[in-house]
């Protein structure tokens, strides 16, 4: 493992206009007071902490909507549309700066409609195609047309891919960032219908929670790295916290039972870590109002540890 892998910027993205539920915008301190900075630096690691990507405050002249939502397309809307792309644009900045300074961007939510911008920085940096690792409950496979809730968080990964309106697939020019062959869902166990189809089309590999228990995390982590990266020039970990067991990690909007366990999680970190291909990462979805005494944020700092080889 060479030094350039373990310097470390850390970029707070303290918004949850892309989730329903209020609180993750906490998230970035949480992971911070469980001590994420100190941790990273007693394993070796050059850790900046950047501080926070901020949106001006409501009223200046850059495009806050009136009503928080939006209309596309005919689809009923996506919420606080104008503020996540203003904000995505300046994590992409944020994200496409720790390259070019040959740092890691680790990026803390926040809701993960954040993704777009780190995936987009990421991709835009490469001299090659990009892989991606999806923890996740959910797919955030949905588009403007096909979401049941109008939250972008849940359109992330499909506007990665290409899919939905240009306004969030075309962000920052290049597109698609990830093409779906060097794409990997791990630990999904609520799928929409439209996220179903776009899934069959597009023959993302996915690993449930079904398959997690048959083959195991270390067949599953193996199988998911030959795929994102197998011909790219690195690789993007996007984790949402709600990937996770709502036992181990209680503190998220919209908990799913019968998750991905921490010890699981954790040994599907340290494969990442061995593989050496990362070049950077999102823990997105931690919701402190809800957690128990930041018990998910610790979680959070465990995994993003064990990412960086402890
Ligand atoms: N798939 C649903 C629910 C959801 C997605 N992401 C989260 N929840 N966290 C949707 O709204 O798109
Ligand atoms: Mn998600
Ligand atoms: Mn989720």
């Amino acid at each position: 493992m060479s030094i350039r892998e373990q310097m470390i910027d850390i970029i707070g993205v303290p918004y949850d206009l892309g989730a329903s539920c209020k609180g993750g915008r906490m998230g970035p301190d949480a992971f911070r007071c469980a001590g994420l900075v100190t941790r990273l630096r007693e394993l070796g690691c050059d850790v900046l902490d950047r501080g926070d990507v901020k949106l001006p405050a409501a009223g200046e002249p850059y495009g806050w909507s009136r009503t928080g939502e939006e209309s596309v397309s005919g689809s009923p809307k996506a919420r606080h549309l104008p503020e996540i792309v203003s904000l995505n644009k300046r994590l992409f900045r944020a994200v496409s700066g720790s390259h070019h300074n040959q740092r890691i961007p680790l990026v803390l939510g926040g809701d993960h409609s954040l993704a777009i911008g780190s995936v987009a920085g990421t991709a835009s940096q490469l001299e090659g195609p990009l892989g991606v690792i999806w923890f996740d409950a959910h797919g955030d496979l949905n588009t403007f047309k096909t979401t049941p809730s109008g939250n972008i968080h849940g359109m992330s990964l499909a506007a990665s891919l290409g899919y939905g309106h240009p306004i969030l697939t075309k962000l920052s020019g290049l597109r698609p960032k990830v093409r779906p062959e060097h794409v990997v869902l791990i630990g999904a166990r609520s799928l929409d219908p439209g996220e179903l189809k776009l899934i069959q089309q597009t023959g993302i590999r996915v690993f449930t929670i079904r398959e997690i228990d048959r083959i195991g995390m270390q067949e599953v982590m193996q199988q998911a790295l030959a795929i994102s990266t197998r011909d790219t020039a690195g690789l993007h970990l996007s984790f949402d916290l709600d990937a996770l067991d709502p036992a181990d990690a209680p503190g998220v909007g919209t908990p799913v039972a019968h998750g991905v366990r921490l010890d699981e999680a954790m040994l599907a970190m340290k494969f990442i870590y061995e593989n050496g291909s990362l070049r950077s990462a999102d823990f997105v979805e931690l919701n402190p109002v809800l957690d128990l005494r930041n018990r998910t944020g610790k979680a959070g700092v465990e995994l993003i540890c064990t990412l960086f080889g402890k």
